[in-house]
């Protein structure tokens, strides 16, 4: 039973450990803005915070104060001299409450403005970067219509500048969701809804899906990759060129597999591509393999072998025949597929 007893004191510590684990070393925490749109949410869930202490602090004082001054001596049996209704308290404790949804409702109200305000910077004007974002079951397909090329998992921005985003849904619901930046919003299917972020600073920020959408829902990751203005053309310029596709050696033939396992036809590379999987332009700088798996060669083997033991439900057809010498040529091709360098 002491075991117990010590096991329960720890409980509270072990809790907050818990919690900490959801912030962990990556930025998927809202805790710690990093843009415009989640700092203001941060701040408005502090003030809303500070005035809720306030008033339980307040209320608790009082309380004790009550309890301890009138309650009733031991051997005194009078009643209190009883009262009803008191006008000048009453207003007290409806006109102070006023004040303070008051003190809330300003920001709030037009912080909602300011989130909603899905119309481009007047400042950047033609520059601003539209991005169509698409929510599959379980992956997330980003669109530059205008620049002419689609990427996967991954989605690239220019640091301190309005980005809208056009949001989609293939399948079923899904909600987009970028912590370290904003708020989230779903993407539904046949309905078109908008959002905007900007990033203060360079960073790969975490993203997640946060609308639960079937098996492989909590393994629906994804990256924001914020990159000052010409860092971030250089990418696009990147991803814009025309892809040579190998004609001799090993690459060749990771091609050559590419091409006769059918997986051209699920994975751009280059321009726009097919939306049946994620655009693999930019393979060679994935730190992950299907948004959450280290991008070892194991782990890549292991995902191209059988996808389905790795993200339950997700909609990449097995490869488990394929001989080591192709997936050795299609390993070294995949990791060749650089718009970087
Ligand atoms: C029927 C379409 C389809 C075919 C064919 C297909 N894939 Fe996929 N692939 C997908 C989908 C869908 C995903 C995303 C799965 C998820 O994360 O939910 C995916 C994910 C991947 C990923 C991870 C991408 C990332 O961004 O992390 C790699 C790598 C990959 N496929 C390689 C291949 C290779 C190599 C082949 C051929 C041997 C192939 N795929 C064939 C649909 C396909
Ligand atoms: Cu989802």
């Amino acid at each position: 039973m002491k075991l117990w007893k010590t096991a329960w004191r720890f409980l509270p510590l072990s809790l907050l450990l818990f919690l900490t684990g959801c912030m962990g070393e990556t930025n998927l925490t809202a805790l710690d803005p990093k843009g415009p749109q989640s700092q203001w949410l941060f701040d408005n869930m502090l003030l809303s915070l500070y005035i809720m202490a306030l008033v339980t602090i307040v209320v608790f004082a009082i309380f004790f104060i009550i309890l301890a001054k009138y309650r009733r001596t031991p051997g005194d049996d009078t009643i209190p001299k009883q009262v009803h209704g008191n006008t000048a308290l009453e207003i007290t404790w409806t006109v102070i409450p006023i004040i303070l949804l008051t003190i809330l409702a300003v920001p709030t109200i037009t912080g909602q403005f300011m989130l909603a305000d899905t119309e481009p910077d007047p400042e950047i004007g033609e520059d601003t970067v539209y991005i169509k974002v698409t929510g599959h079951q379980f992956w997330w397909q980003f669109d530059y219509e205008d620049e002419g090329f689609t990427a996967g998992q991954e989605v690239y921005i220019p640091v301190g500048e309005k980005v809208i985003f056009e949001l989609h849904a293939q399948d079923v619901q899904h909600s987009f969701w970028v912590p370290a930046l904003g708020g989230k919003l779903d993407t539904i299917p046949g309905i078109t809804n908008h959002m905007w972020l900007e990033a203060d600073e360079p960073g790969v920020f975490k993203g997640k899906c946060a609308e639960l959408c079937g098996p492989a829902h909590a393994l629906m990751d994804f990256k924001l990759v914020a990159l000052e203005r010409d860092d971030y053309d250089a990418w696009v310029a990147g991803m814009q060129e025309e892809v040579d596709v190998p004609t001799e050696g090993v690459l060749a033939e990771g091609r050559a597999v590419f091409e006769a396992n059918g997986c051209i036809g699920c994975h751009a590379i280059g321009g726009m591509g097919t939306a049946a999987g994620p655009a693999l332009s930019d393979y060679a700088n994935r730190e992950v393999v299907a948004g959450y798996l280290e991008n070892t060669d194991e782990n890549l083997e292991a995902w191209i072998r059988d996808p389905e033991s790795l993200k339950q439900g997700n909609n990449m057809p097995a490869f488990p025949d394929m001989s080591d010498a192709d997936m050795e040529a299609l390993i070294a091709y995949l990791r060749s597929l650089d718009v970087q360098n």
